[in-house]
Order: C-alpha cells, then sequence, then structure tokens
C-alpha cells in the first residue's frame, strides 16, 4: 500500500516508522517528477498537517485515495467537496494540541501586554544604565475577546480567566449557552468591548481576513491582536497600516497569511511579536497528533471507518 505524506512539518522518527510499517511512504515534495504521477495513482492513504494544501486538482490524480488523515486540528487547506462526492475520509486531531497552543496564545498576550521581549531589549541593548524601561498594561483583569471557541478557545479562556482572572467574551458561529462567557455575534463589536482580541477561528473562505480595518479600528489604539488560528483570519495590510499608525497597540501572531515568508515591515514591526508557528511545536502534542493519527489509518485499515472524522463528512460518509 501507498500512503503519501504531504506535509513540510518535521515529523518524529518514531511516526514516521510506523507508517513505513503500514506501506510504502514518500513525502510529496520530494517525489521525481518520473515518480510522482505513478505514486499519485497508487497512493491509497494521504498524511497531511494542519497547514497542508490538497487541492481538487491533486486529489483527481489520486484515484485510489480512500483516507486523508490531517496531522493536526485545521483542515482548510483539503478540498473537502472532492472528498465528499468521492467519499475519501478526512481526519484531524481535534483537542489533543489544546493546551499548548493556549498556552502560547496566553504567551503571546502576556508578553504584548508587559511588553517583555522590548525590556530584554533594553538591557541586551545596555539602555537600562540610562534610563528604566517604561510602564506597561497588566494582563491581570484584561477584558478579552477570544474569536473561535473551539476546544483551544475553550482553553484560552479557562486559563486566562483562572491565571489572570480576565473578563472574558467571545464571537463564534453559535452561541455556547453553557460557557459563563458573555457571547457577541459580531466581531466588530467584540473588538469594541475588548483590550485583546485572540484568534482562535479555524481558516478557509468563511473566515478570509475576518480581521480586516473596520476590526483593527474597533479594537483600538491600545488594543492587542494575538493570532494562533490561521494567518489568513488577518488582512496583514491592514494590520501593518494600523501597527504603523499606531491605531493598535501591538500584535502577537504565530501563523502567517504566507509561512514561512511574510512582509518586510512586519519582521521589522517594534510592537510586532512574531513566532514561527509553533503553538503545537512541542514533544507532547506532536506525540498526541502522531498518535491520533495512526490509530485513525489503523481503524481505517481494519474495519473501514475512522476515530476523529471531520464534521463536514459525518452525513455523507454516515460516521
Ligand atoms: C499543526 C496547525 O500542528 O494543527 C493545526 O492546524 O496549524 C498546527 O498546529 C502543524 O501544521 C503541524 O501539522
Amino acid at each position: 500500500m501507498r500512503i503519501l505524506i504531504n506535509t513540510l512539518a518535521p515529523l518524529q522518527q518514531w511516526f514516521l516508522d510506523e507508517l513505513k510499517a503500514l506501506g510504502e511512504t514518500a513525502f510529496l515534495h520530494k517525489l521525481p517528477a518520473i515518480k510522482r504521477a505513478e505514486f499519485l495513482q497508487d497512493a491509497v492513504l494521504m498524511v497531511c498537517s494542519g497547514g497542508s494544501r490538497a487541492d481538487a486538482e491533486l486529489l483527481k490524480k489520486m484515484p485510489k485515495l480512500k483516507l486523508i488523515t490531517v496531522y493536526g486540528t485545521g483542515y482548510d487547506g483539503i478540498a473537502l467537496d472532492e472528498c465528499r462526492q468521492r467519499g475519501i475520509a478526512v481526519t484531524n486531531t481535534p483537542g489533543v494540541m489544546k493546551e499548548d497552543v493556549a498556552d502560547t496564545a496566553c504567551a503571546l498576550l502576556l508578553n504584548c501586554a508587559r511588553r517583555f521581549p522590548q525590556a530584554y531589549r533594553h538591557i541586551k541593548s545596555g539602555a537600562w544604565l540610562k534610563s528604566s524601561f517604561e510602564l506597561s498594561t497588566s494582563l491581570h483583569g484584561m477584558r478579552t475577546g477570544i474569536a473561535g471557541m473551539g476546544a483551544i478557545g475553550k482553553e484560552i479562556a479557562r486559563k486566562l480567566s483562572l491565571g489572570f482572572s480576565c473578563e472574558i467574551a467571545y464571537f463564534a458561529r453559535h452561541e455556547q449557552k453553557d460557557l459563563p462567557y458573555c457571547f457577541f455575534n459580531d466581531l466588530t463589536k467584540l473588538a469594541s468591548w475588548a483590550q485583546a482580541l485572540v484568534l482562535i477561528l479555524p481558516g478557509g473562505k468563511n473566515t478570509f481576513h475576518i480581521v480586516n480595518d473596520e476590526v483593527l479600528k474597533a479594537l483600538g489604539p491600545e488594543g492587542l491582536l494575538i493570532n494562533v488560528g490561521r494567518g489568513s483570519l488577518v488582512d496583514t495590510r491592514a494590520l501593518i497600516k494600523a501597527l504603523d499608525a499606531h491605531t493598535i497597540g501591538g500584535c502577537g501572531l504565530d501563523v502567517f497569511e504566507r509561512e514561512p515568508c511574510m512582509p518586510a515591515e512586519l519582521l521589522r514591526q517594534e510592537r510586532a511579536l512574531l513566532l514561527p508557528h509553533v503553538g503545537s511545536a512541542t514533544l507532547y502534542s506532536r506525540d498526541a497528533m502522531a498518535t491520533c493519527v495512526l490509530e485513525n489509518i489503523k481503524e481505517f485499515l481494519q474495519n473501514g471507518r475512522t476515530k476523529t472524522l471531520v464534521p463536514q463528512l459525518k452525513e455523507s460518509l454516515q460516521q
């Protein structure tokens, strides 16, 4: 059996060994042109990562494909309509990375509010010999809006409310009545209320550039924007304009529109704290994700079912 590995993300060796024990594996980006068409023709399984693209054009070259397992939470790069039409199962790894991604969001927010990276540079540059570092903003008690209230969004809310006594409100497709937080069905209104806006919405056409000039203006000149969801959620040009004009207080970003590339204006922006998509990049989370991928593959091979089928395919695949 042939397994296509469609990711640039570093995979643990034990994970790769387990995949190799299941069949012949090949990385899409390493396949030589002479072998590519044949391998795609034969591949039955595909392992993707959260940021992988598996569009209809690629899937049409894979007539034997039966299962796509995503080594990650997001699957906005997968052509679900094509999968639904052909009965291709798609699984992801929901919830297994929630603690680490939530910790990343909290760390970005704490560092942006208290300006610890700038304070560190103040020492390193010798400036502390001449002056004290400026006063910053407390995270404690901060009005924090969370856009996206899935497993990770809930974990962010829990950590910020319990750990930093933040006042939490949220924006999502639907209100979740069991949550102890105020619900906003309008992101701009949430941004107006909030001192900080944390993004953990899924990517895709429905959320593309959902944070635009209007939302950034509503967040305001002291407002902080944190993004640990998808780079596509934010209109990057609008964000750069707001940072340069000081119409937003700062941002902490772990995801970007065209990873690993990004605009030079963002790189040199003193009030932008940037991380290279490391939210789930821990041994704990990545081992849990790999285990979930393998459980789905083995379950599928044994009885044609999966453990974590994405919700959009549950009806068509009747699982
Ligand atoms: C992935 C991500 O872990 O889970 C997601 O959707 O974007 C990341 O946290 C990364 O893409 C590796 O697969």
